[in-house]
């Protein structure tokens, strides 16, 4: 299933400058060694489910660039270079293409100078492109989205981003072609019709980001009422610690680029 198989990732280490990582709430620095040791113990995990796993280097400039998949959007026909609303992003998307350029032979880029869009907005499946407008994701990224990916066959569906709420797939996550993982909040929104619907426990909404990634579902730590919720679904369940990526808003998506390339 191309939405959930993949042979490949690509991760970048976190920075030193992780302190000055963006944050919608101040709840303190994130502690570079534990986040460190958190991002390691992501790759391992990845990387026992037999894909090849890139680990780019740290970038200081960019404080926020060990967030890698709001960067790019990988398909199977090709990957799309995005345009990060986070001024202070913008330059992370172009350091990734030429990493893109050498496994896909296809990578185009968003480029108007009115389009935003990050990578952490947008939920694939197996039928179509969810992409959440957000403060970071406006209609025109959107739209340029919709028009770059046409010629493949992929289909776009705006949906809505709730307020407050960084990214679309801060609450909600792909687990199989028919089933999401999502808030209850966000899920009332109407935006999963005909998808079967795993709500996160009630306080437990910070658990929504959590990635499908060939045979295991890969989420925080510490969400135990949700994390059996999925295992009583008949899932794989890996844990892994996400207390500091947590404080810079950031979860199990945003910490990779997953794909199958084609030369
Ligand atoms: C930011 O605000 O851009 C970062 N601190 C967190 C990005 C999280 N990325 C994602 O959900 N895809």
């Amino acid at each position: 299933m191309r939405s959930t198989q993949f042979t490949h990732a690509i991760t970048r280490k976190p920075a030193a400058s992780i302190t000055l990582g963006l944050r919608a709430v101040d709840t303190g620095n994130p502690d570079l060694a534990l986040m460190q040791s958190h991002h390691a113990d992501y790759i391992a995990t990845l990387r026992r489910t037999g894909a090849t796993v890139v680990e780019l280097e740290a970038l200081d400039a960019f404080p926020d660039s060990v967030f890698v998949e709001d960067t790019a959007l990988c398909l199977p026909e090709g990957a799309v270079i995005m345009r990060p609303g986070a001024p202070s992003r913008l330059g992370e998307a172009a350091l990734m293409a030429p990493h893109l350029a050498a496994l896909y032979g296809d990578l185009r880029r968003i480029e108007g100078a009115q389009s935003f869009i990050e990578g952490g907005d947008i939920l694939v499946s197996e039928t179509e492109i969810m992409v959440g407008r957000s403060a970071r994701t406006n209609a025109a990224g959107v739209a340029e989205l919709a028009a770059t990916v046409a010629d493949w066959g992929h289909k776009v569906r705006e949906v809505f981003t709730p307020p407050g709420v960084l990214h679309f797939k801060t609450d909600c996550s792909l687990l199989d072609g028919q089933t999401v993982l999502s808030t209850e909040r966000l899920a009332a929104s109407g935006c999963f019709p005909g998808y079967k619907v795993i709500y996160t426990a009630p306080g437990e909404e910070a658990c929504a980001n959590a990635i499908r990634f060939n045979d295991l579902v890969i989420m925080p730590a510490g969400f135990s009422a949700t994390r059996d919720r999925i295992l009583a679904a008949g899932f794989e369940v890996a844990e892994i610690g996400n207390s500091e990526c947590a404080k810079l808003d950031g979860g199990m998506s945003c910490l990779s680029l997953r794909f199958t390339p084609k030369a």
